[in-house]
């Protein structure tokens, strides 16, 4: 074992989880292949976790909380359809987040985000060549927070592949829900009246169940997904580590004052 596998196994299960394996490795990617969403329960170690927790629960007082709808396509309204159709279809979303500028250089998350053999673990598990951070100061880790009555609704992801961190799920309500496979994004197949029966609460929906400390991968282009209400005086606390295929990507300036209330600067 080498220095930095040594670092990883200080915040990570990996014994349990062996991102420094390779058959370990294919065997999560035919997984992922096949289910389109991966849990990797007990994923933080115990006192990474603690520590996490206690980062977190710092953030919260920092943490930008700007209520705004949304079309499940995080697109501008099409005037092609009414205002009522699904494409059109104004959703409350009410979350709020602290930035990667908001989070030490020296916290696990960021630890576990830049760790190379975590990276190539990943890269392995979801079929990508390298995985790079955004080039803006506020996109790569976040950490979201959804207090009493507070969700994320239903949306489709703009990128191919989401990494989470479950910190502290809400100990009634807060659900990660979601149903796969409703649109074709690269052929421009919209899924509406799927989409729309599962917004008004006509289809069944999965649900992940997230522990703290558990890691979930899902691919969410296609999947339409939502975070249900909080649904009592606890708060939901998940990081997300977001990545890109390609280097040099910032969020969009406009995306950034939507979800953050700023600009960050390119770093
Ligand atoms: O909070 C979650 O579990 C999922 C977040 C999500 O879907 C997103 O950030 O796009
Ligand atoms: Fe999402």
């Amino acid at each position: 074992m080498t220095d930095t596998d040594t670092a990883l196994a200080d915040l990570i299960c990996l014994d349990m989880h062996k991102f420094d394996q390779p058959d370990w490795r294919a065997q999560q990617q035919a997984m992922l292949a096949e289910t389109g969403a991966l849990v990797l329960s007990g994923f933080l170690q115990a006192d990474a976790l603690a520590r996490l927790q206690d980062e977190a629960e710092a953030g919260l007082s920092h943490a930008y909380f700007n209520p705004q709808t949304h079309t499940v396509y995080l697109t501008d309204i099409d005037p092609e359809f009414d205002e009522a159709h699904i494409r059109n279809r104004q959703l409350l979303s009410s979350k709020g987040c602290i930035c990667d500028d908001q989070i030490e250089a020296g916290s696990v998350l960021k630890q576990i985000y830049h760790h190379p053999i975590f990276k190539a673990g990943l890269c392995d598990i979801l079929g990508e060549s390298a995985l790079y951070p955004y080039a803006d100061t506020l996109s790569s880790v976040n950490i979201h927070y959804a207090r009493k009555g507070e969700e994320l609704n239903w949306h489709y992801d703009n990128s191919s592949f989401a990494v989470t961190l479950m910190i502290s799920p809400a100990t009634k309500g807060g659900h990660f829900e979601y149903v796969q496979n409703v649109r074709q994004a690269d052929k421009g197949e919209m899924g509406f009246d799927v989409t729309r029966q599962i917004v008004d609460g006509e289809r069944p929906v999965k649900r992940l169940s997230l522990g703290a400390g558990d890691l979930c991968l899902f691919r969410g282009r296609n999947a339409l997904h939502r975070v249900s209400p909080v649904e009592d005086d606890s708060t939901r606390q998940l990081a997300v580590l977001a990545y890109n295929s390609q280097p040099g990507i910032s969020l969009s300036d406009t995306a950034q004052k939507t979800f953050y209330g700023r600009i960050g600067s390119t770093a």
